[in-house]
């Protein structure tokens, strides 16, 4: 298990978050929540790259992630933003930005990432797709089926279709592959496992003639797959240990 697992920190205050940032002695903070799908695709890469972190498990419910505190990292106020202390306290955010910056930066053996350059590019679409066309749109369906105080059909239905949709997109890219770019998997991959979760949460369950084993056969291999992955399943292990709590 790498560094980042290790240790869950649980901070009373903000202050808190300053004083670990300058004493943990690990290459990176994490900033993260640990219901959120958008920090874990960072956790699972610095696993992948065997890279030494810290997370910082904000509390939303106390608006963590909207205090000057934090914002002054991030000022679009949510998660996940990673500093990287071996590069000058850099900070970025936006998670496949931090993703793509890792690898170009620290993934010297191409293990995420590839080197032609078209490639390269259709790594960046996929990120493009995951980040505009997957995640926003699942997380909508999420929000509006489950924690919307209202129930609006017209909007849950919509979401609903755009996950299938999404779905059947997918299907058609791993036709006659295993992995989206290449021949193995790198972070365009990656970077839709944890939106992909939805298919085991019963979101789209009894919903029109939805049938994931039947219509997106390749997708359900394919993410199960990305989910046997040693550090993904630490990662994912992790992460339902804490959303237990
Ligand atoms: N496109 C952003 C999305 C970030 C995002 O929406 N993060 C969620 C948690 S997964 C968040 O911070 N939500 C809090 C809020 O919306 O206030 C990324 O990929 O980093």
């Amino acid at each position: 298990m790498q560094n980042g697992l290790l240790r869950v920190l649980h901070f009373e205050g903000l202050l808190g978050y300053q004083y670990i940032r300058t004493t943990h002695g690990k290459q990176f903070t994490l900033y993260s929540y640990h219901g959120g799908a958008n920090g874990w695709k960072v956790a699972i890469v610095l696993e992948e790259l065997s890279l030494s972190y810290e997370t910082i498990y904000l509390d939303f419910g106390k608006q963590e992630h909207k205090a000057p505190e934090y914002t002054k990292y991030n000022p679009n106020g949510r998660i996940p933003t990673l500093i990287d202390h071996h590069n000058g306290d850099f900070v970025i955010w936006e998670s496949c930005a931090i993703i793509l910056y890792l690898v170009e930066k620290y993934d010297k053996d191409n293990k995420l990432y590839v080197t032609d350059f078209n490639e390269r590019a259709l790594v960046t679409q996929y990120l493009f797709f995951q980040a505009s066309g997957q995640g926003p749109y699942f997380g909508q369906a999420m929000w509006f089926n489950n924690y919307h105080p209202e129930k609006i059909p017209t909007a849950i239905d919509r979401y609903k279709n755009e996950v299938i949709r999404v779905f059947g997109v997918l299907e058609t890219i791993l036709t006659g592959k295993n992995w989206l770019v290449g021949d193995k998997y790198t972070i365009a991959d990656l970077s839709f496992i944890t939106w992909n979760l939805v298919i085991d949460v019963g979101l789209l369950d009894g919903f029109g003639s939805f049938n994931m084993e039947k219509d997106f056969p390749l997708v359900l291999k394919w993410h199960r797959a990305l989910c046997e992955i040693p550090s993904v399943k630490r990662s994912l292990a992790l992460r339902a240990k804490l959303m237990a709590q």
